[in-house]
């Protein structure tokens, strides 16, 4: 933060990660940080708002911005999340554009419409970008190569690197490639700052994450978590104590809200055990961010709705920033 002291080869920048639903934005931006800061699930359309998380190296600081995944949106929920990725590319110094290489069953590589979206977009804001070609794991490298030819046609001005955000393969190449699209200057946030986030922001996230990895159909789209109490009078003031052990207490309550009474019957499940079985994951998931112990109660309450309506997105904090 200070001037006097920054060298002169020291650079600073915001980079929006952008791209469709599930190719892997947040899992990079966790492993970008080294903490989970932004909820993953197999799930498309897990993230629904901005997560900034800050990568500092000797000589650069990257502050990561993670986006909802762009695409055709249906009703005000995910017009609101797809807006929020896109409006992103306008306020950053750089785009990381995500992709996963998704072939056709002849090999072939189709940009699509989506792409095609975030690519004009990308033009029209004159932002430098870079294309991540992200799970590269899960195909045979030679079959990189026709990724890698039809995005270099359509975004020529971008550098491309294939990449593992469940390995780490690639990022330490993307990081300086990054690095290099963003200006000379100073950190813009302090160096001991991982995230933007509240921590009662990503303890709602991380029980919503276990209502997606648990819950089936249409019920994670339905879900939103609002935290009613969060009492750290417990709270062990000398904190963090050694890794992976944990002390002091904190309780929260929550409630986890659904658009139907048959969503609500589906989160309870028979005998609370759904609702025991995502109170115990999110309660460990919880702990390990914390670094207390977790005592979570969970309620499950039917707003219908909410997703349609101005009021409640505005009260779960999905408008109105
Ligand atoms: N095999 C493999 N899976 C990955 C990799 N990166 C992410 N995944 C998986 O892909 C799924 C989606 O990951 P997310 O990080 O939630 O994807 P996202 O782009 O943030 O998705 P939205 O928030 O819905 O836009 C999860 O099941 C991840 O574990 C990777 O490098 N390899
Ligand atoms: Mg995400």
């Amino acid at each position: 933060m200070n001037n006097a002291s920054t060298p002169p080869e020291h650079r600073s920048g915001i980079v929006a990660l952008v791209g469709r639903p599930n190719v892997g934005k947040s899992t990079l931006l966790n492993r970008f940080v080294g903490e989970k800061l932004a909820i993953v699930s197999p799930k498309p359309q897990t993230t629904r708002n901005r997560i900034l998380g800050i990568l500092n190296e000797p000589n650069l600081q990257i502050a990561f911005l993670d986006t909802p995944g762009v695409h055709k949106a249906k009703g005000p929920l995910h017009q609101f999340m797809v807006e929020t990725a896109m409006s992103a590319i306008d306020e950053v110094d750089a785009v990381l554009f995500v992709i996963e290489p998704a072939l056709k069953s002849d090999n072939t590589v189709e940009v699509g419409e989506v792409a095609t979206w975030i690519v004009e977009r990308v033009r029209s804001a004159k932002k430098p970008v870079i294309l991540a070609i992200n799970k590269i794991d899960l195909i045979d490298k030679p079959l990189i190569l026709p990724v890698i030819d039809a995005y270099r046609k359509a975004l020529p001005e971008a550098e491309i690197f294939p990449v593992c955000a469940r390995t780490g393969e690639g990022l330490p190449e993307l990081i300086s490639g990054l690095g290099a699209l963003l200006p000379p200057g100073p950190p813009l946030f302090p160096e001991d700052m991982l995230t933007d986030q509240a921590e009662r922001t990503i303890v709602a996230e991380l029980i919503r994450e276990q209502v997606l990895r648990h819950c089936r159909d249409e019920v994670p789209y339905s879900t939103a978590v609002a935290i009613d109490h969060f009492d750290e009078s417990e709270r062990e003031p000398n904190m963090p104590v050694e890794p992976g052990k944990l002390a002091g207490l904190v309780r929260i309550a929550a409630t986890i809200f659904v658009e139907r009474d048959s969503q609500k019957a589906i989160v309870i499940g028979k005998g609370a055990k759904m609702l025991k079985l995502i109170g115990a994951s999110a309660r460990h998931e919880i702990e390990r961010l914390l670094g207390t112990h977790v005592y979570l109660s969970l309620l499950v309450k039917v707003e219908k709705h909410w997703s349609e309506r101005p009021e409640s997105l505005r009260r779960f904090g999905y408008k109105g920033q």
